[in-house]
Parts: C-alpha cells; sequence; structure tokens
C-alpha cells in the first residue's frame, strides 16, 4: 500500500510506470534502479522501491528490509564498474534536507581518491 503522503505523479512514478524513459540498470519485483539524469559522479544511480512512499520516514519497514539488499548490490556493481575506490550511498527526506523528488530513493555514487566529495 503506497503511504498516504504518497504523491504518485512524482517523476519516478512516472518512470515506474514507464511514462517517461530512464536508463535501468537493474529490476526485480519489488525494486529497480536507473541512472540518475544529473550525476555527482560519472555512475550515480538511483534504487527505487516499486512502492510508493514518500520518503524513508513514511515507509513500511518490510519495503525497506527489500531494498537496502538491492542498495548493496548496485554499490558492489558500481564500485566494480567504475574502478572506484569507495561507494557514497546518500539519501535525503523533505526539502529541509534536499529532498526534491518524493519517492523514496537512495543514492549510489562511486568515489575515487582525491576526487573531493560533495554533500
Ligand atoms: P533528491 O530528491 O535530492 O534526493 O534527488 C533527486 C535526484 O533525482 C537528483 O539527483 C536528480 C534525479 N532526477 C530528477 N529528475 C530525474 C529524472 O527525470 N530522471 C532521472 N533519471 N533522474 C532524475
Amino acid at each position: 500500500m503506497p503511504s498516504p503522503d504518497y504523491d504518485k505523479n512524482n517523476i519516478f512514478a512516472k518512470i515506474l510506470r514507464g511514462e517517461i524513459p530512464s536508463v535501468r540498470v537493474y529490476e526485480d519485483e519489488h525494486t529497480i534502479a536507473f541512472m540518475d539524469v544529473m550525476p555527482q559522479a560519472p555512475g550515480h544511480v538511483l534504487v527505487i522501491p516499486r512502492e510508493g512512499s514518500r520518503n524513508l520516514l513514511d515507509a513500511d519497514p518490510a519495503v525497506l528490509s527489500r531494498t537496502i539488499p538491492v542498495v548493496q548490490k548496485l554499490a558492489n556493481a558500481v564500485k566494480e564498474a567504475f574502478e572506484a575506490d569507495g561507494v557514497f550511498i546518500a539519501q535525503f527526506n523533505e526539502p529541509a534536507a534536499g529532498q526534491t523528488v518524493f519517492h523514496l530513493h537512495f543514492h549510489v555514487i562511486p568515489r575515487h581518491e582525491g576526487a573531493g566529495l560533495k554533500p
């Protein structure tokens, strides 16, 4: 069940329904991952559950428990594919914390030594 604060017309919901294009790099029954259109670094991927929640604050813990292993899988995949030294995982909740798209998502960003960190 989508959470009550969820807007089913947000851009990631449209990506999930195939109404706008995305570069999908992973999908399973519960989760998809696609390339971020405004990457912080090459290989920046977004992981989202198919079930709608506005963000982590209202997400069903059962959905989180299915999503985190996919974040781990994609983190290892981008680390290898982009020959990164590390992987930055970011997740924002509400505008005050920097959230701009209101469908729960995890940023998975490969990092290279010396490249610097954007917040
Ligand atoms: P935030 O809500 O601040 O955690 O970040 C939302 C991210 O979503 C941001 O890095 C840019 C990305 N984004 C926004 N619109 C689209 C889109 O239409 N397609 C894709 N692939 N990414 C998007």
